[in-house]
């Protein structure tokens, strides 16, 4: 389990928009995204760049938490 710090969510858009994005990252098996925190749980095996990329992709900010 890895966990990320997500910058720049405002809404339930951003929390759905990021979810979706670590989603779509092949190893990843689950990801639970809390808009109050900004703490993203991601399961999987997938590489933390990797995550961190996505997120920056759909927009947001990300880094290890
Ligand atoms: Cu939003």
């Amino acid at each position: 389990m890895t966990t990320l710090k997500i910058a720049g969510m405002t809404c339930q858009h951003c929390v759905r928009a990021a979810t979706q994005a670590l989603e779509a990252i092949p190893g990843v098996t689950g990801v639970e995204v809390d808009l109050a925190s900004g703490l993203a749980r991601v399961e999987g095996e997938a590489e933390l760049g990797t995550l961190i990329a996505a997120v920056q992709a759909a927009g947001y900010g990300a880094e290890p938490a």
